[in-house]
């Protein structure tokens, strides 16, 4: 065996002289590591008579505490003056101001959502949600829209190659409510929707409220007064409201829904173009052919629908004159919106 006190002698000089925490690492390996000078001190006793060994190791086992004890000593050391050093280098002034929290807000659209959903729970709608990528059946077949309707064109359909599409309206969501729960039922179905066309007053996504209700004996009536009801309550004031009649295939009879401008209370100005109302949603009392597509027996129960768009009826409350404000996310527009409205 080598001289087991000068080599640990040794190892202790070196540690001693490391400057650096990566010469102390280098040093321990070299000593204390699987390979290291005191390790292979250990594996050469086999080489001693049987009963030399017990002695013999212990002070192996003894020097091999003793240099771990001298690196953890000058690893602590070398750590405290690097960070000494670091703390004199790099000065905190700690009476600086701090850079301070911005609040968030919700997002005017999300607002707008969240408000319709409030006012329909209140009058005892459920609010319902379905997938964003359809099937030619939940977005046009069961809604009485078949193949070679004109009705297709108008809807602009962004298609995958496999046949599903992007929904164009949230009438699916209701397609799937009836197939699950049938009737009675009453809803609303908030969500994204999307059509090919894009310029100042469309954005190829945008985002529509639909509402069905089907029971025994609904009537138009109902629906006049849910939609007066509602209007009221999100605009917050006694505005009027008048159908006139159009046409869907999904509902018969149908109308469109105008409300008195809430800019200038039906007196006309610049936004109603002088005609003191304003276009926001359009309904129906739903088509036989829908109901029956949604296994409801249409002889039994009848119900109403309608759809508007949330983007527009967000720019009528909050007072938005371009869509696409909506879209771009300039923290000069949303930060209007932190604290300022419901
Ligand atoms: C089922 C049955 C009937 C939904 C309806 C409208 C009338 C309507 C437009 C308003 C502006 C879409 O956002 S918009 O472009 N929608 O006028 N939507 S009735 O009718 C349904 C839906 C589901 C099962």
């Amino acid at each position: 065996m080598t001289d087991l006190t000068a080599l640990t002698g040794q190892a202790l000089a070196e540690v001693a002289a490391c400057e650096a925490l990566a010469a102390l690492e280098e040093a321990r390996v070299r000593w204390l590591g699987k390979k290291g000078a005191l390790t292979e001190q250990l594996k050469s006793l086999g080489a001693l008579p049987a009963h030399e060994r017990p002695a013999a190791g212990a002070r192996i086992n003894e020097a091999k505490a003793k240099l771990q004890a001298a690196i953890e000593a000058r690893r602590t050391a070398l750590e405290r003056m690097q960070l000494e050093h670091e703390l004199a280098e790099r000065r905190i002034d700690v009476t600086l101001p701090g850079r301070g929290e911005e609040a968030g807000g919700l997002h005017p659209l999300t607002r707008a959502r969240q408000r319709i959903e409030t006012l329909f729970r209140r009058a005892g709608f459920e609010v319902a949600s379905g997938p964003e990528i359809e099937d030619d059946f939940h977005n046009f077949e069961a809604l009485n829209i078949p193949p070679d309707h004109p009705a297709r064109a108008l809807h602009d359909t962004f298609y995958f190659p496999d046949g599903r599409l992007l929904r164009t309206h949230t009438s699916p969501v209701q397609i799937r409510s009836l197939l699950t729960h049938g009737a009675p039922i009453a809803l609303i179905a908030p969500g994204r929707v999307y059509r090919r066309d894009s310029d100042m007053t469309h954005a190829p996504m945008f985002h529509q409220l639909e509402g069905l209700v089907v029971d025994e004996n609904v009537s138009f009536a109902h629906m006049k007064a849910a939609l007066h009801g509602f209007l009221q309550a999100f605009f917050e004031r006694d505005l009027a409201m008048r159908l006139r009649p159009s046409y869907f295939p999904f509902t018969e009879p149908s109308a469109e829904v105008d409300m008195s401008c809430v800019f200038c209370n039906g007196k006309g100005c610049r936004t109603c173009k002088q005609t003191g109302w304003l276009e926001i949603s359009g309904c129906g009392m739903v088509h036989p052919n829908v109901l029956e597509a949604s296994g409801v027996d249409p002889e039994r129960y009848t119900g109403y629908a309608f759809g508007a768009g949330i983007d527009r009826l967000a720019m009528l409350r909050y007072g938005v004159n371009d869509l696409r404000l909506f879209f771009e996310n300039d923290l000069r527009f949303l930060r209007q919106f932190q604290a300022a409205f419901a």
